[in-house]
């Protein structure tokens, strides 16, 4: 069944640390589906926030010298600031101290505890504060997590979630629902995990306070997780589970996260929504690391990049694109500036800017600043080819984008938007339009004109990935706002002769070398 909705999250950033260009990736990936869905004629919810509970939040709020409360209050606000710099459309933020998440959170606990799922007994084990987890004796290496974060001890009172019992189910999900984890290699990992047995999960804690309380039992405060991983319901209007906003956007249709949190999502999460009897996300996609100029990340290094930086320093949309289109999703990638100033100039100065530059100007001079046209010339086979690239003309035509979209396959989509434009831009080489002008000036009007029209549907197939660059193409094409949906790449919406179009601007500067020193 396709639902007319689509319910996208981010994960909920830690309020421990600013954001970087790590938390800026998966957001701006989320925010090119969000957009795209929208741009397809879905209802969407896009959600994103902040996790301001556990002992690590604790931890810094103590080493800021600051109450958690106030501390979180300030943190969290980065993370919306850093929405606000890379203009996520998300239409929702939350944060685990609001007063609805806390009822939630509480809602859902019962759930599982009605389910007969929840015991209490003692935990004794290790525990990892920077990665929140637990982790099996086994599973250390050289007496650290498998993360290369530090563990501790951990001894006391603990309230367990029957996990064991969801193994089966477990598998049963991810062979029925192959797509259930994308990529195929994290699916395996996934996979590989839970056939390695279950053991019950620790959910409770009792020897920090920052968190949400459990029901009936106030010394006991929720395991971080089990809190965080309630936010995707809170948000939906759970517990309220007969209302409207639950019944529309619930179950989530993708939860996107980092590699490093998979087996929440995948394992903790679905078991949880088992019990409680809810319905399970359709997917969650787990997508690669960045690095830094071949480094890891880290504070220590000094050598974390803020996306105030990058977008200060290379503009918005150049930023959003070169995240999408450097690496395929999935898979890892290293950030270098070199690298970013040579996609920018190769694939928007070059490329996308010089097709748009060359007609508009072209346009500009020889047509009376005005949408050429391409009737004069009669039906030409050439601009019937060019054209069928990239309007809509069949009712399949956008589902190649579709499905790369579904499948978080932005490289691909970006690669056939390039591609298009280089073949407009071979195009024009070959047909001159400037040598048209003097020989054969109604072959120039149709030249310019399919050129235009390309340029059209380009700029609505990017507007998912680089809105501010996407619109500004558009407006000056003087194509209306109300006309910018993929419903408009069809023929029947093309340009429309004659139409006045204004001056022509430059939208995509090269980048400096220098600054990619
Ligand atoms: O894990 N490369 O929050 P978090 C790519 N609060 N992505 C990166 C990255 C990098 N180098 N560094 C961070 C948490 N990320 C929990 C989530 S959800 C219910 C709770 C991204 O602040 C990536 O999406 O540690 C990763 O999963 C997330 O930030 C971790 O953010």
């Amino acid at each position: 069944m396709t639902r007319d909705s689509y319910y996208i999250t981010t994960p909920i950033y830690y309020v421990n640390d600013k954001p970087h260009l790590g938390h800026a990736y998966t957001s701006v990936a989320c925010d090119v589906i969000a957009r795209f869905m929208r741009l397809d004629g879905k209802k969407v919810k896009f959600l994103t926030g902040t996790d301001e509970h556990g002992q690590k939040v604790e931890k810094s709020a103590a080493a800021a010298g600051i109450p958690p409360q106030a501390f979180v209050d300030e943190v969290s606000q980065h993370f919306r600031h850093m929405g606000e710099v890379l203009e996520l459309s998300n239409d929702d933020f939350i944060r685990t101290t609001e007063a609805r998440h806390i009822r939630a959170a509480q809602a859902l606990w019962k759930r599982l505890e009605d389910a007969g799922d929840i015991y209490l007994g003692s935990y004794a084990g290790w525990y990892s504060v920077r990665d929140e987890a637990y982790y099996a004796e086994s599973e250390l290496i050289d007496g650290k997590a498998p993360t290369g974060a530090p563990v501790e001890w951990v001894e006391e009172e603990s309230y367990f979630f029957r996990l064991s019992k969801f193994q089966e189910p477990l598998l049963e999900l991810y062979r029925t629902q192959p797509d259930f984890i994308l990529p195929e290699s994290r699916r395996n990992e996934v996979i590989r995990f839970v056939e390695g047995g279950l053991k019950d999960l620790s959910i409770s804690r009792t020897t920090f306070s920052w968190g949400v309380t459990v029901p009936g039992n106030e010394k006991h405060i929720m395991y971080v997780w089990l809190d965080a991983l309630a936010n995707y319901l809170t948000a939906a209007g759970f517990p309220d589970i007969d209302g409207a906003h639950y019944q529309h956007f619930w179950p989530a249709s993708l939860h996107m996260v980092g590699k490093d949190i998979v087996r929440f999502h995948a394992v903790y999460w679905p078991a949880f929504l088992m019990s409680a009897k809810l319905s399970l996300p359709e997917r969650v996609f787990a997508h690669g690391w960045w690095t830094i100029e071949g480094e890891k990340m880290s504070k220590s290094l000094g050598n974390v990049v803020s996306p105030d930086h990058l977008v200060e320093k290379y503009g918005l949309d150049q930023t959003r694109y070169f995240l999408l289109r450097e690496v395929p999703f999935g898979g890892d990638g290293n950030f270098s500036r070199q690298s970013m100033a040579e996609r920018i100039n190769a694939d928007l100065a070059n490329n996308i800017g010089n097709l748009a530059q060359r007609t508009l100007s072209m346009i500009a001079k020889n047509a009376e600043e005005k949408v050429p046209d391409p009737m004069l010339a009669g039906k030409r086979p050439q601009d019937v080819a060019l054209l069928d690239l990239a309007q809509v003309t069949r009712a399949d035509s956008l589902d190649s984008a579709r499905d790369q979209i579904r499948r978080c396959k932005f490289h691909e989509m970006l690669g056939a938007i390039i591609s298009m434009a280089s073949a407009a831009n071979e195009y024009v080489d070959r047909e001159a339009p400037w040598k048209q002008r003097k020989e054969n000036p109604d072959a120039m009007q149709a030249t310019l004109y399919t050129l235009a029209e390309v340029l059209r549907c380009i700029g609505i197939m990017l507007q998912p990935f680089m809105p501010e660059s996407a619109s500004k193409l558009l407006d000056q094409l003087a194509v209306p706002a109300h006309a910018r949906s993929f419903e408009h790449l069809r023929p029947e919406h093309a340009l429309i002769p004659g139409t006045p179009l204004p001056k022509p601007q430059g939208i995509f500067p090269r980048i400096e070398t220098d600054l990619a020193a």
